[in-house]
């Protein structure tokens, strides 16, 4: 039959995407999310709230209820799992989970129980820091100085130390906690353990994914020593190995054989990080096509002819899943800050898309809005701060039209100024995310880049992802022939530049500039 499982662990739910590669279409989509259906982990955003805006941490065994919770839900809406061939997945980047035993060496996973029971004792560490955590800048700045300074790091990792790339975190966890760390046998990114509950066995991490710990020798896919060393002690013994993206890690666990159906000896492919799996679930992996993602946090994201690194610090350099390297450029006030603005406006999202399209211009008259409501990576902010500058008539927050116009310019001359170094303007880009449904911002993107933008007709491109890299792998279908399927855009999503529209943006990207080298960036 061809069936394919994707799966996507994301900040706020984990998403499943089942494609059929014979008869060419999604079968289904489905998705449990946190904050609504496990209340009982008081995370409404996927995350534990708390009063310090940089500590951002999840409870891992809300992912590991998710699991059980989404597998069943796909179960009774009729999914036969005995007909999949192949799963892979993607997880939120950089988050790591503490385990004071090596999954390999527990007992296979009881049918007769639910998964969270049995992952609970095996915790070292209650809480996991996650991709928003900024707590880290100290232990970011250790272990620069220990291998002689950003550009070491940034030559041997392809990022500067990074507070929430999984390195730094470790770091802070050692110090904070030496005796918990010292009792940790093995740390997983979320990827690899939720490849790892799969399996029932430690599942290694890939290149994609493992390129956001800051411990990753690029050049060589192994880990660092230079790295290692500067993070903690006894840290190689704790970390799986890395491997390329398309390794075989294991077979899927009798537990879920027994329990939900599936084929015994169904292969199980490396998980991603969500946005290398988004190259893939986009038709990107090839250079030439950018992807913006506007989801939580905004990405942007293209493969790279050759491995670049960022002078200014802010972008990242990842493994592209299908060989080969990628650029990450992440701008943590993304859909939260556009929905702040509107919600402060008084706009819907409906009257946002309107005055963006039908109230104001291109250029806004030289108004333009700096919005970080939350810590900010790209430019590194981390008190939070909103400024709204340009025309001497923007002042307030009176004129709701003109700062919806004015938050989405910047965020996409933020991003055309941050993803300057990949040394090639996109004259193709690929959305996706919610935001990218707005028809004021695609026209933004289009307008700013002076770029041709396109939205695919699936929904979930990391768990697309997740359904092609298995397909790609276990049944040996190109990745050129898959995208000619499953990656198609939808002609009613598209946007182009308006005539002129790009040329009116020089005093803007000017303005925008002089703000950003103001703050640092
Ligand atoms: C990328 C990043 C985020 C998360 C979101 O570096 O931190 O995009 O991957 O899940």
């Amino acid at each position: 039959m061809g069936l394919y499982l994707g799966l996507d662990s994301s900040t706020q739910s984990l998403s499943a995407m089942i494609i059929d590669t014979a008869a060419g279409r999604v079968v289904l989509e489905e998705s449990v999310n946190f904050g609504k259906s496990l209340p009982q982990y008081r995370s409404p955003s996927g995350f534990l709230p708390n009063d310090d805006p940089q500590l951002k941490h999840s409870d891992p065994l809300m992912w590991v209820e998710a699991l059980d919770l989404l597998l069943g839900q796909l179960r009774a809406a009729g999914t036969d799992f005995s007909a999949v061939e192949g799963i892979s997945g993607a997880g939120q980047q950089h988050g790591s989970v503490y385990l004071k035993q090596r999954l390999s060496d527990v007992p296979a996973w009881d049918p007769a129980a639910d998964l969270v029971s049995q992952v609970r004792p095996l915790l070292s560490r209650a809480t996991s820091p996650i991709w928003m955590d900024s707590s880290t800048s100290q232990e970011c700045r250790e272990i620069a100085d220990a291998v002689g300074g950003d550009a070491r790091v940034v030559t041997l990792s392809g990022s500067r130390a990074i507070e929430r790339f999984t390195g730094p975190q470790i770091r802070a966890f050692y110090k904070r906690d030496p005796q918990a760390y010292a009792a940790t046998r093995e740390i997983h990114l979320v990827s690899s353990f939720m490849a790892s509950l799969l399996i029932g066995k430690s599942a290694p991490i890939d290149h994609g994914d493992g390129a956001g710990m800051n411990l990753l020798e690029l050049a060589k896919g192994a880990y660092s020593s230079e790295l290692l060393a500067a993070t903690a002690p006894g840290l190689a013994d704790k970390l799986p190995p890395p491997v390329p993206s398309r390794t075989r890690v294991g077979e899927i666990a009798d537990y879920f054989v027994k329990k939900y159906g599936f084929r015994a000896g169904t292969p199980v492919i490396a998980f991603t990080g969500d946005n290398p799996s988004s190259l893939v679930g986009m038709g990107a992996t090839e250079p030439g096509t950018a992807v913006v993602s506007m989801g939580t946090s905004d990405t942007v994201f293209a493969a790279m002819r050759e491995p670049r690194t960022d002078p200014r610090g802010f972008g990242h350099v990842f493994g592209n899943p299908a060989g080969g390297f990628m650029c990450l450029i992440c701008f943590a006030n993304g859909s939260l800050a556009r929905e702040k603005v509107a919600e402060k406006a008084g706009l819907s999202w409906d009257a946002f898309e309107h005055a963006i399209l039908e109230e104001t211009e291109p250029g806004n008259q030289g108004r333009l809005m700096l919005p970080f409501f939350i810590p900010e990576m790209t430019p590194k902010l981390l008190a939070p701060k909103v400024e709204l500058f340009g025309s001497e008539r923007f002042r307030t927050w009176q004129e709701p039209a003109a700062l919806a116009r004015a938050i989405v310019e910047a965020q996409a001359l933020s991003m055309q100024r941050h993803s300057d170094w990949i040394g090639e303007e996109p004259k193709n880009i690929r959305v996706t995310g919610g935001a990218s449904k707005n028809r004021g911002i695609r026209q933004v993107l289009a307008d700013v880049f002076g770029a041709e933008i396109r939205a695919l007709s699936v929904g979930n491109s990391s768990a697309l992802g997740g359904a092609l890299r298995a397909a790609e792998a276990v049944g040996k279908l190109p990745f050129a022939s898959l995208y000619e399927t499953f990656a198609a855009t939808d002609p009613a999503r598209s946007a182009s530049p308006a005539a002129g529209a790009t040329a009116r943006y020089g005093d803007l990207r000017r303005q925008l500039t002089e703000r950003l080298v103001a703050l640092g960036a």
